[in-house]
């Protein structure tokens, strides 16, 4: 069998960021993935994920998105292609929601620019929008979104410029321990070893580590595409990011940039139980009536015919924070999924973590708020799961 000094199981966001971040320190690298690079079966496909600095939920996440936007900025020049766009972020919320709190917070605890709207003032700064009466809003200009199809392909093209070796088409079939103390993984096309195991296949964390199944859930969320009715209301230069929760649910959506069609996000609470190996990513025929409505209602600028969906999956905790942790049992395996519908704009970061954490065992981030204790803790008082 060939030797690494880490293997990456899963090549999507997180992976394939720290392929990059690892083979730009000199590793020895094998990056493995079930499917194409840059497939569409996983959670970081349909062009764009929001990125914003304000992040209600917890200040403790602002340090680790400001150092993932910087590298995404980084990485943009390095490639000669932005990454990260500074549209600005707009979160929208009812007055009574705490959510726009818990982010004017976490601005204020980390210095970043901000701005409280009400109502009409986000309806005369963005036309686009009509709100319920009683909504509020915190404008981050510093936020924006991530070409997050594109960057997936610009991490592995970078790793694969520093020797690493991509493997796409190659399911994982298990792995083990080895008696030296690193790790053994097998695919239907070789057996492979290395001193350390990145594992960052996303929905699939379940299966490849059946003690995280009981403490993490997968469910499928949508993606819409609507043909604009008046695009210079959408348009890059005067539309931000934003979130946008309504009684209908929590929705987002970006400016119009790299497809005809005005993307919205489907309701970012709840979304249906799915097992990620289907074999297809229908998206759920429930979720176009609940697009349409929610753009019909507040976006009508953009509600014009469906020019496509899709289905994207959401790998969540109980608690919807992250897990980025080696296992208790394989201090040389280490964990870094799932992200509970908000990791994407992580994932410059998160690759740098992972490679700190399989070259030097450590990380500069304040890593507890992701570990597995806090899971197995919860567990043991809630009953999680069982
Ligand atoms: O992190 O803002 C976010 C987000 C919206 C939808 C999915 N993630």
């Amino acid at each position: 069998s060939k030797t690494y000094d880490v293997i990456v199981v899963g090549v999507g966001g997180m992976g394939a960021a720290a392929c990059h971040q690892l083979a730009r320190r000199g590793q020895r690298v094998l990056g493995l993935e079930k499917f194409a690079i840059g497939h569409a079966m996983g959670s970081s496909h349909g062009l764009t994920r929001i990125l914003r600095l304000a992040y209600f939920e917890g200040s403790a996440y602002v340090p680790l998105v400001q150092r993932a936007r910087d590298l995404w900025i980084e990485t943009g020049k390095r490639i000669g292609e932005p990454l990260f766009f500074e549209t600005g972020a707009l979160e929208i919320a009812g007055e009574t929601s705490d959510h726009i709190e818990r982010s004017r917070q976490s601005c204020l605890d980390h210095g970043l620019a901000h701005t409280l709207l009400d109502r009409d003032a986000v309806e005369r700064r963005y036309p686009a929008f009509r709100l319920p009466k009683d909504s509020i809003a915190l404008f981050q200009p510093e936020s924006g979104f991530v070409a997050s199809e594109r960057a997936i392909l610009a991490h592995v093209g970078l790793a694969l410029a520093d020797s690493a070796e991509i493997r796409g088409q190659e399911p994982l079939l298990d792995w083990e321990p080895t008696a030296e103390g690193g790790v053994r993984v097998r695919t239907g096309r070789g057996t492979y070893e290395a001193g350390r195991l990145v594992l960052s296949p996303g929905a699939w964390i379940g299966k490849i580590v059946p003690a995280l199944a009981p403490v993490t859930s997968v469910v499928r969320q949508s993606l819409g595409w609507f043909a604009p009715l008046q695009p210079e209301l959408l348009a890059m230069d005067r539309f931000p990011a934003f979130t946008l929760d309504v009684d209908e649910g929590g929705f987002y959506g970006f400016p119009l940039w790299g497809h005809p069609g005005f993307k919205l996000g489907s309701p970012h609470w709840g979304g249906d139980p799915f097992d990620p190996d289907t074999p297809t990513r229908e998206p759920a025929p429930a979720h176009e009536a609940v697009l349409r409505r929610c753009l019909e209602r507040y976006i009508p600028a953009a509600a014009g015919t469906t020019l496509g969906l899709k289905a994207c999956l959401y790998t969540m905790t109980p608690d919807e924070h992250f897990i980025i942790d080696t296992l208790p049992d394989h201090p040389q395996v280490i964990v870094a999924s799932p992200c509970s519908g908000h990791g994407y704009k992580f994932a410059s970061a998160v690759g740098e973590v992972l490679a700190d954490l399989a070259t030097a065992g450590r990380s500069r981030f304040d890593l507890s708020l992701f570990s597995l204790g806090r899971l197995a803790e919860r567990r043991e008082r809630d009953g999680f799961g069982n």
